[in-house]
């Protein structure tokens, strides 16, 4: 019983340790975003893709998202110019209104118009690990 215990607590830290994306960095974000109600609506997944929008003209540009990427400590900064491109989904080179409801769609699983911590990392990791 006790080696079992002993296994499941390494197991245990083997999954928390994981980068994924930097784990706290992540909760920092999810919490920051989705408020009390630990759901992120497509509102507040759009404040969270406009925080990279430095000069605040509603578009996030390339540039602005390769530097924001970097200055949050984000995961794999190096490969920021084709997480861009995947989030660039109505192709204009900047991700805007136009592109954050096909973003919020695709992070939304289940489609109930909620964004779980699950869905939330679950999708960050998938995008966003090299
Ligand atoms: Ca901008
Ligand atoms: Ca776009
Ligand atoms: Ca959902």
């Amino acid at each position: 019983m006790r080696n079992i215990i002993v296994a499941a607590l390494a197991l245990f830290a083997c999954v928390v340790a994981q980068p994924g994306g930097g784990g706290g960095n992540l909760d920092r974000i999810f919490n920051q975003y989705a408020g009390t109600d630990n759901q992120l609506t497509n509102a507040e997944l759009n404040r969270f893709w406009l925080h990279f929008d430095d000069d605040g003209d509603g578009a996030v540009s390339k540039q602005e998202f390769d530097s924001g990427w970097r200055q949050e400590n984000f995961p794999n900064p190096q490969n920021a110019p084709l997480f861009f491109l995947e989030l660039d989904r109505v192709p204009d080179e900047v991700l805007n209104s136009q592109d954050f409801p096909h973003i919020f769609r695709l992070w939304d699983e289940n489609g109930d118009g909620f964004v779980t911590e699950r869905e939330f990392r679950f999708n960050w990791n998938a995008y966003f690990d090299d």
